[in-house]
């Protein structure tokens, strides 16, 4: 790409004088940075040229990734380490009195997703690309992504991500490639020759406008797209009359109520979302995505060539968001291609498969029909039919059939049931982590399982080692490279030679400074953004995630308060000093998890400020997590802290971050932590608690009083009383202090508490012993190979997609 330095800068001042049209020492750090981005994207423009000619040459089966949320992060850097060209950029920025780190904080950091999933997507379009998986992904080009957080007196504010003011230098709209989209309106049916067709009119249009990122893979041989769809309007339409009235905002209404479709990310709420304007994305993106990929599949292989659609394309939806690409298929393949049904559905169940990635009853999509009906009346037909077919389907000599039915009914109680409709209209459906997919299997879609066992499998997650350990982790990474070569980067699994350096105390103690360092450089943000002072030197145990009753901030939020209170009791205890952290952001509505955060700060309040304690603890909760923040957090931790009620998390992938960088899961058996268990043994991972079937029993039975607990442990005695005698500056948690005691305990803090915190104890112990940490750390180190994407992607493509994948 670059031979050297001075080659790359020849083309650099080239591109800084197309685009500015003066000299490069006039430039602020901004532009320079758009100029740097602008270069590498030509770039990869011509390797995604060079991608598609081959993909067409080959013949390839193309996979559609859908997904409501994509949390890319920052891409300067990682394109560069993937191009391997970040020295000579480095060198030649320096040259030219360019700082690099700045030049890569000028980026902003995309959040156009919640947590996990929307992680998850970005981690595998990064391997997909690497693997030279032929496939784009499908998005919606949000105006705002997930709000900003700020702290205010511990309490979260939300703040709009207007990430877009200063333009994405990353985007190209492709107008050649926009797509209409209907809304609204009536469906007329005809009957002509005793075939029935259906007429769509007076129904609104939108343009859904595409925007296009490119996906540069490791080693430069493959780029594939991130497609983001924009909704403008598709004529201007301005009401003169209105604005001559003076009514501006009324002139422009039909603009701003179209443009509404694509401004602003949905956050998880807790309440279902049963939001018109939610539904509008879904639909939206959807129509756009399958519309364009059915366009060109019809000018590459012939518009009677539809039956082959499923050898050539595999869509995939990421959870039920995009569930409407079946009834979308099913309007195009009838509608627009006169298809028959049979032959419709034929084509539909054999091109879509699905992940689901939640067993929580309340994030399972449903919408009321009423509003579907309205906004989506050819839609909903389609719908009704599948529903109808499926029911006439039933065996009704089977004993229960009605139960049956009601748990694998699309429309039921007035609602649409996206899983339902999902699990129907999708050749495969798989859950993201071996206890996940059997909880699937045994319970939330047991019904289905037993109709139909061979669409179910699963695919455990996995995260791009090269994100979050290459460019998070340069020190550990250049570490292991220099012990084993370069070739873990392209292959995870080469990991686990690091398993030979357990005995190596040489090599043990560069890790444990590689650790410092990373710690070292993890507090001094902390003490940038907080003020807080925090000793490298100390235990970083972090929790970082969304804040949500299940992932159980509070039961880590206890375990700090019990030692402070320990300490107070006797501060002669022998405790080797702490740093807490924890980070993440809740749902604007979700009142209980708001106070969690409050909590956490009047903690970190009570225990920072206290003289007789501060050299033993600090608790810190870092505002604003975000992708960027994560990069470097994972790499500073010492314990994970993974402490879902068991059964609740599908999966979890920060586990995965957190045990790449050498952190050690003190965590439940739930998600991919139990997978974590297997790959290191149990001596290198610290599992405590209720087990899912425990859990489960409980709900199922009864059996488990909190009060009673309560009154049993004088800890937790001390704990709740807390919540409400004032004791936080006059601050009562009441919130917090219901949900644990008036409503028993629902997620099983209190019943997990004396197993966490001894399992804790456990842990610290072995943290004191240096040799004995650090090999239980490099343990962790060498036994992530499994969890990189790359692994994930690679089941995909062979379980599911059926399409390319090169080996590594
Ligand atoms: C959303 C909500 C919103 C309403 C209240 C309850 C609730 C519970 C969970 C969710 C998350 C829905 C989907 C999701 O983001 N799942 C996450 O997917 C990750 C990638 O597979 C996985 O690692 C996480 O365990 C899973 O929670």
């Amino acid at each position: 790409m670059f031979v050297g330095k001075e080659d790359f800068l020849l083309e650099f001042y080239a591109e800084v004088a197309e685009l500015f049209g003066k000299p490069l020492k006039f430039c602020s750090t901004y532009e320079i940075y758009e100029a740097l981005v602008r270069l590498i994207s030509g770039k990869a423009a011509i390797i995604s040229t060079e991608t598609r000619q081959r993909n067409v040459k080959n013949n390839e089966k193309e996979v559609f990734y859908f997904s409501m949320e994509f949390l890319i992060g920052r891409l300067l850097k990682n394109y560069l380490l993937n191009l391997d060209i970040e020295d000579i950029v480095r060198d030649a920025m320096t040259e030219l009195g360019h700082n690099m780190e700045a030049l890569y904080q000028c980026e902003r950091d995309p959040g156009l997703g919640n947590g996990g999933l929307g992680r998850l997507a970005a981690c595998f379009l990064d391997s997909m690309t690497f693997l030279s998986v032929p496939g784009m992904g499908m998005g919606i080009r949000y105006r705002f992504g997930l709000f900003k957080q700020r702290l205010v007196d511990g309490w979260q504010t939300e703040e709009p991500d207007a990430w877009l003011d200063n333009g994405y230098p990353w985007e190209t709209p492709k107008s050649d490639a926009a797509v209409t989209v209907k809304f609204g309106g009536v469906v007329d049916k005809n009957y002509t020759d005793g075939k029935m067709s259906f007429v769509y009119r007076d129904y609104d249009v939108v343009n859904a406008l595409p925007y296009d990122v490119p996906v540069v893979g490791y080693g430069g041989r493959t780029v594939n797209t991130l497609r983001l769809w924009r909704a403008l309007p598709l004529h201007e339409v301005f009401d003169l009359n209105a604005f001559n009235r003076g009514e501006y905002s009324a002139a422009v209404k039909h603009r701003n109520d179209i443009e509404a479709i694509s401004t602003v990310l949905y956050p998880d709420d807790s309440t279902p979302a049963g939001k018109e304007l939610r539904l509008k994305q879904e639909y939206f993106f959807v129509a756009a995505g399958v519309g364009s990929i059915l366009k060109s599949f019809k000018a590459r292989y012939g518009a009677d060539k539809l039956g082959a659609l499923p050898d050539r394309v595999c869509i995939h939806i990421n959870d039920t968001h995009p569930a409407l690409c079946a009834p979308e298929l099913m309007r195009l393949l009838l509608d627009e291609e006169h298809l028959e049904w049979d032959e419709a559905w034929s084509i539909t169940t054999r091109t879509i498969a699905y992940t689901n990635h939640t067993v929580m009853p309340e994030a399972l999509e449903r919408w009321p029909i009423d509003l579907f009906r309205q906004l989506l009346p050819r839609i909903y037909m389609i719908v009704e039919e599948i529903d109808r077919r499926f029911r006439e389907s039933a065996d009704r000599s089977k004993p229960n059939w009605h139960d049956a039915m009601k748990a694998t009914a699309i429309l039921w109680d007035g609602q649409v049931h996206m899983a339902n409709l999902s699990v129907i209209s999708c050749f495969s459906v798989n859950g993201v982590s071996d206890i996940h997919t059997e909880i699937l299997k045994n319970e939330t879609l047991r019904d289905f399982y037993a109709l139909m066992p061979q669409k179910f499998s699963n695919k455990t997650n996995g995260v791009s080692h090269r994100r979050f350990l290459h460019e998070s982790n340069p020190g550990l990474s250049a570490l292991i490279s220099e012990s084993i070569g370069r070739r873990w980067l392209e292959n995870a699994a080469e990991l686990s030679k690091l398993a030979a350096f357990k005995d190596d105390a040489a090599f043990l103690s560069r890790l444990g400074q590689v650790k410092r360092e990373n710690k070292a450089r993890l507090s001094d943000f902390i003490r940038r953004n907080t003020a807080i002072a925090v000793d490298p030197d100390s235990v970083f145990d972090i929790q970082v995630k969304r804040i949500h009753a299940y992932k159980r901030q509070l039961l880590f939020a206890f375990k700090i308060m019990n030692t402070y209170n320990a300490l107070k009791e006797n501060p002669k205890l022998d405790v080797k000093p702490h740093t807490f952290i924890a980070a993440g952001k809740a749902a604007q509505s979700y009142v209980f998890a708001k106070e969690t955060i409050k909590f956490i700060c009047a903690i970190a309040d009570v225990v920072n400020s206290d003289p007789d304690v501060c050299d033993k603890m600090k608790v810190v909760f870092i505002e604003n997590f975000n992708v960027s923040t994560a990069q470097l957090i994972y790499p500073a931790a010492d314990i994970s802290e993974q402490i879902s009620t068991a059964g609740k998390e599908a999966s979890g992938t920060g586990n995965m971050k957190f045990m790449m960088n050498g952190a050690v899961t003190l965590g439940t058996a739930d998600g991919a932590n139990i997978e974590l268990r297997d790959s290191v043994g149990d001596d290198n991972i610290f599992i405590f608690g209720l087990k899912a079937d425990e859990v489960l029993s409980y709900y199922k039975n009864g059996g488990y009083l909190s009060y009673d607990l309560v009154q049993e442990d004088s800890r937790l005695k001390l704990l709740t009383s807390q919540l409400r005698n004032g004791f936080y500056n006059g601050y009562e948690f009441n919130h917090i202090s219901d949900a644990l005691l008036r409503n028993n305990d629902e997620y099983f803090v209190f019943k997990d508490f004396d197993p966490y915190v001894k399992a804790w104890e456990e842990l610290v112990k072995a943290c004191g012993d240096a040799p004995r940490w650090a090999g239980i750390s490099l343990m962790n180190i060498a036994g992530a190979g499994r969890f990189s994407s790359d692994r994930a992607i690679t089941e995909y493509a062979n379980g599911i997609w059926h399409t390319r994948c090169d080996i590594c």
